[in-house]
């Protein structure tokens, strides 16, 4: 009976759509991530300081949960990072558009994520952050310096934001949504499992 209702509520949870996502969200120290999850998660900005570890919360959005897992991006927590990867259906990349500086460095850490045999399913969505900042790189210029166009066969999108007003955030979760389900829905996969967990 237990069974009987159990592949029941998968058959309907498949048929009206509502879904568990993991996302781990990265990018480099101070590009706006835990601003981000917090504007996501409450609906305000809060103060923050830099994250030594993590943060992780669930994002309700349409019919889709979102958990997502946000790790400090110094130099020193870098190494870390791939710790987050098992099973993690998309990939949220923050760039700070002001720091222009290091945009090659972004781009560096961000082809080292995408290359791991963890993260060659999940789908990728870059915030090309703080955007309300006078002379900051344009998303198209994020494009450009993180390497997307030359990214093959992976699912991507750039999104403006300003975290700090929350602009952009939600449409960037809409991409992810639409395209996870959009994936899952052909019967392809969206998150890789680490062998012998
Ligand atoms: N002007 C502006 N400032 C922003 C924006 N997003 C974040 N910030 C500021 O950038 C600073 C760093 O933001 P955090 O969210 O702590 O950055 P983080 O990526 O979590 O940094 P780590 O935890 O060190 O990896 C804070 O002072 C934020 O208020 C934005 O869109 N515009
Ligand atoms: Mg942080």
């Amino acid at each position: 009976m237990g069974n009987a209702i159990s592949s029941w509520k998968k058959a309907i949870e498949k048929l009206f759509g509502n879904r568990e996502m993991r996302v781990v969200m990265l990018g480099l120290d101070a590009a706006g991530k835990t601003t981000i999850l917090y504007k996501l998660h409450i609906g305000e900005v809060l103060s923050t300081v830099p994250t030594i570890g993590f943060n992780v919360e669930k994002v309700q959005y349409k019919n889709v949960q979102f958990t997502v897992w946000d790790v400090g991006g110094q130099e020193k927590l870098r190494p870390l990072w791939r710790h987050y990867f098992n099973n993690t259906d998309g990939l949220i990349y923050v760039v700070d558009s002001l720091d222009r500086e290091r945009i090659n460095r972004s781009a560096d850490e961000f082809k080292q994520i995408i290359d791991d045999p963890l993260m060659r399913n999940s789908a990728v969505l870059v915030f090309a952050n703080k955007q309300d900042l006078p002379n900051c790189l344009s998303p198209a210029e994020v494009c450009e310096g993180m390497g997307l166009l030359q990214m093959k066969g992976r699912k991507w999108h750039v999104q403006s934001t300003v975290a700090t007003r929350g602009e952009g955030l939600y449409e960037g979760l809409d991409w992810l949504a639409t395209t996870l389900k959009s994936m899952q829905r052909r019967g392809e996969h969206t998150s890789v499992k680490a062998e012998g967990r």
